[in-house]
């Protein structure tokens, strides 16, 4: 039986990965830190937490003895280091600590893999915002970096030693640089999920308004799941490599509100510009969208799009599910979710 850990299984990526290996037939020790309350929602909505082949094993990123412990607990063969201060708006609030957990939490388990047991493959969630201002449209593993925030500079560091270390001591280490990837279990603090919430609670009546910021952004948004498989794939090539995973296809926030809107029954004008653009209800003539620049981000991300064909003709990956398409499955599942009583999903940040 192969044993993965996966790092961060409370989040949308670590729970569908959890799935995906435990369906493969894997041993999956899945790490949580210790918080107040626990937040298993997500591993409990895929049925999974229960899982005989799942163990559940606490640990924090930011400390170096517990990346030592847990290598030499869990004996794994793979490691999928997938836990992070992943928000980019809280990495310009918190530099220091997404520096920690985000740029030196990855650099601990390579160090310990190194001491542990180097035979490990491991896996570095990177990420398209090491883009940042683009440098060429679209963006492949070539791309040179141009990072925007802290927490896209902490993943660069993290992308780099995880190439370092394969440079320098022969470790099996890959790095995805992931462009964007959503579904139901995406946070509520993250634009989709915020948007799609928004859209289906206003058509329910239990919502007037929602307050976004930059609409003038664009991403190249795929679907999670196919993206936790394309993580696999890199683990099982015969050398490790980088790869980007993406669609090849922009959108902008305006038009994947549009969408998402639209997908709720609610068809979407929007009038002015700027701070003082809205989005308007043309049935109702009700202002159900609205500019708030304290969603602006001190610099911007302006447009992401990525050439996955590297993955694509080497480990056989491809994206499937276009952004209409995800769009209309987060929308029907915030609706499913708001018709059912008693669902287990903590609120929203206030982001
Ligand atoms: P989430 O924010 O949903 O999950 C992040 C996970 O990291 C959570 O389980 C969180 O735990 C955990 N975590 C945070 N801080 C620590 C810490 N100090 N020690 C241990 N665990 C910690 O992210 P996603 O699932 O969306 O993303 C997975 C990874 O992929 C992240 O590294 C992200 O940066 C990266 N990525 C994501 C992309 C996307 O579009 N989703 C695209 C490219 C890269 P808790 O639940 O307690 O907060
Ligand atoms: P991103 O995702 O920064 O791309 O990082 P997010 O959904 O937070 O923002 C996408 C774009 O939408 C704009 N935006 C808003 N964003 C949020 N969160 N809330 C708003 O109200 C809002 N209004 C407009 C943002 O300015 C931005 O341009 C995600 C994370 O999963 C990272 O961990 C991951 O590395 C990258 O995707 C790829």
């Amino acid at each position: 039986m192969t044993t993965a850990i996966v790092t961060g299984i409370t989040g949308q990526d670590g729970a569908y990965l959890a799935q995906l290996l435990l369906d493969k037939g894997y041993q999956v020790y899945g790490t949580y830190r210790r918080s107040s309350s626990p937040n298993f929602w997500r591993i409990r909505h895929l049925g999974i937490h229960d899982h005989p082949a799942l163990r559940l094993v606490e640990y924090d990123l930011t400390d170096p003895g517990a990346a030592m412990d847990l290598l030499q607990r869990c004996q794994p063969d793979e490691v999928y280091n997938l836990a992070a201060q992943s928000f980019v708006g809280v990495s310009f609030q918190q530099p220091s600590t997404t520096a920690q957990i985000t740029g030196l939490g990855p650099l601990h388990l390579l160090e310990a893999i190194r001491l542990v047991n180097p035979r490990v493959r491991f896996y570095q969630a990177s990420t398209s915002e090491m883009f940042g201002k683009v440098q060429a449209i679209p963006q492949n593993e070539t791309t040179p970096f141009y990072p925007r925030s802290p927490y896209g500079v902490a993943k660069l560091f993290a992308h780099w030693m995880t190439v370092n270390y394969r440079e320098s001591y022969g470790l099996y280490a890959a790095s995805g640089i992931l462009f964007n990837h959503e579904s139901p279990l995406r946070g509520l603090e993250f634009v989709t999920r915020k948007i799609t919430d928004a859209a289906a609670r206003i058509s329910a009546g239990l919502m007037t308004c929602v307050e976004l910021g930059n609409l003038d952004a664009q991403r190249d948004w795929g679907y999670a799941p196919e993206y936790v498989e394309g993580m696999w794939r890199m683990l099982q090539a015969p050398e490790p490599d980088t790869y980007v995973l993406a669609t090849g296809v922009t959108t902008s926030v305006r038009d994947f509100v549009r969408m998402a809107f639209e997908a709720a029954g609610i068809t979407l004008a929007f009038r002015g510009q700027g701070q003082d653009e809205v989005g308007i209800d043309t049935a109702t003539g009700r202002t159900v969208v609205r500019v708030n620049p304290k969603y602006y981000r001190p610099a911007e991300v302006d447009l992401l799009v990525g050439d996955s064909r590297r993955a694509r003709e080497r480990l056989g990956w491809q994206a499937h599910t276009d952004v209409r398409r995800l769009c209309q499955l987060m929308v029907q599942a915030d609706l499913q979710r708001l018709a059912r009583s008693g669902d287990a999903e903590p609120a929203a940040h206030p982001q």
